[in-house]
């Protein structure tokens, strides 16, 4: 550490940090979220949360942060004014579990370590509604192999820890889904109830009494790094970093506080240990995140390739402003008495930031995804009250259209979703438009079994569709 210059070093030295935090899914979001706040906890004295970071994939992220002994740097990018910067020195290990999960599950099983912070992204929980989807994967990490997937090595790390007596642990979900932690646990659960052999019945106590699962809402703007935020990173910090993220300034972490052991004192980062987790999680994914989907699939398809430039056009401003005052400001309680008008607004600025170049493609990938907690569980609720979402009804459509990988000009769009082959033939079929729409809301792993039978929501959906395929984007927005 010695030679590098002053603005590229933490005010601690991470050399004495012990490992006390496992964290998986090591991307850009854990690097300007959590890893940020154990970066503030740290810098105030304490020294015991070091984190091991893991990937699930790919060791590209993990073999750069252990070139650079774990040291990254944050950018921040306020709308207005230069950019800061900030080196981050909590990473103390990295692992990849594609390549060896076993550094993962000693980490999970060490007596050091009290929490285990989670961003793998809605696909990485394996979810069948809302249960463990109990496919090939999962019974080959219950037959034994080194764990594959993130409940399997969680699950081997919690067997580790009940036959050696390590003390208890906190499961921390960090992905946009409502009620994370419920529904970790559940998978947990689902996992450990199959296991056999001799720990079986020990891991399952173990996870009964000495394991919790915080819920937890985050919220940061993290756009994927660009070589331009390299290039300034570089500058301010007059060393390369291949590992810098950039992030905008506003952060927030609610945590569900249920620990049973120690736990970073991270609200003096500024986090929030409250009981009413789920409140702030439906706000935040019902008017930002499902804000922040429309203004993607309608500013994709209109050819624009950011948010702020999507949102810059009134007419998707216009959409995103009904969508949060007809469809999901209706369904929503405010927790501890949160102004929802003041947040939504809060929010759209947040969105207009033009420094982040925060891309419409990245906010649109994995839709099949993110659709079912942002926007489908509104839908439902103002259903039940008799209300046609109609701006619901829009983003599932803009959804469809953006599935099909062509903007309005003819353009390619870069679609990313799991279950894009199987979506895309439905769309692609030579049946009238609304059987289409229906055979797409048919899908139950993202639509349950109720939205393709209600007539006025396929008719909505329809009535969209057919608009933005025969007119594009802007002359289905006079209609709004
Ligand atoms: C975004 C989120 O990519 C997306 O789907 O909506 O990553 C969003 O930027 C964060 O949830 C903000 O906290």
């Amino acid at each position: 550490m010695g030679a590098v210059p002053e603005p590229a070093r933490p005010g601690y030295d991470p050399r004495d940090l012990q490992v006390g935090l496992v964290h998986l899914g090591a991307g850009a979001f854990f690097r300007a979220h959590q890893a940020w706040y154990t970066h503030q906890v740290t810098s105030g004295g304490d020294h015991t949360w070091g984190v091991l970071a893991s990937s699930q994939r790919s060791p590209a992220v993990t073999d750069r942060l252990a070139a650079q002994d774990g040291l990254y740097s944050l950018l921040v990018r306020p709308t207005h004014g230069p950019p800061s910067v900030g080196v981050v020195g909590v990473i103390r290990r990295t692992a990849c579990a594609a390549v060896d999960p076993q550094p993962i599950i000693d980490a999970l099983t060490s007596p050091d370590v009290h929490a285990v912070t989670l961003t793998v992204t809605e696909k990485g929980y394996r979810l069948d509604g809302g249960r463990l989807r109990l496919d090939g994967e999962i019974d080959a990490d219950l037959a034994g192999r080194p764990p594959e997937t993130v409940v399997g090595q969680l699950v081997r790390g919690l067997q580790g820890r009940a036959v050696h007596g390590a003390g208890p642990i906190a499961l921390i979900s960090c992905d946009n889904l409502s009620d994370n932690g419920v529904v970790l646990s559940r998978l947990v659960r689902d996992f450990a109830e199959r296991l056999s052999g001799p720990d079986a019945e020990v891991t399952r106590e173990y996870i009964e009494r000495q394991t919790t699962f915080p819920s937890t809402m985050v919220d940061r703007i993290v756009p994927a790094t660009a070589d331009a935020d390299r290039a300034e990173a570089h500058r301010l910090l007059t060393v390369r970093d291949d590992a810098a993220v950039v992030a905008e300034p506003f952060t927030q972490w609610v945590i569900s506080d249920e620990f049973l052991g120690p736990r970073p004192a991270w609200e003096k980062a500024g986090a929030t240990l409250t009981t009413d987790v789920a409140g702030y999680e439906r706000v935040k994914l019902r008017l930002l995140n499902a804000t922040h989907s429309l203004i993607a699939y309608l500013g994709a398809l209109a050819g624009y390739r950011t948010i702020a430039d999507a949102l810059a056009d009134p007419l998707i401003e216009r959409a995103a402003r009904t969508l949060i005052e007809q469809d999901t400001i209706p369904t929503l309680t405010a927790p501890d008495g949160l102004d929802l008008a003041a947040y939504s607004e809060d929010v759209l600025s947040r969105f207009a930031n033009p420094a982040l170049g925060h891309r419409t493609a990245q906010v649109g990938m994995d839709g099949s995804q993110k659709l079912p907690q942002r926007i489908l569980s509104a839908v439902r609720e103002r259903r039940s009250t008799g209300a046609v979402p109609r701006i619901g009804a829009l983003l599932v459509a803009a959804w469809m259209r953006f599935l099909l990988g062509r903007d309005d000009q003819g353009g390619t769009l870069e679609v990313s979703d799991p279950m894009a082959g199987r979506l895309v033939q439905l769309l692609d079929s030579a049946v009238p438009t609304r059987e289409t729409v229906r055979n797409v809301l048919a899908v139950r792993e993202v639509f349950c079994d109720d939205l393709a039978h209600d007539d006025q929501f396929v008719d909505a959906v329809t009535y969209w569709y057919t608009a933005l395929r025969d007119h594009g984007v802007a002359p289905t927005l006079q209609g709004v």
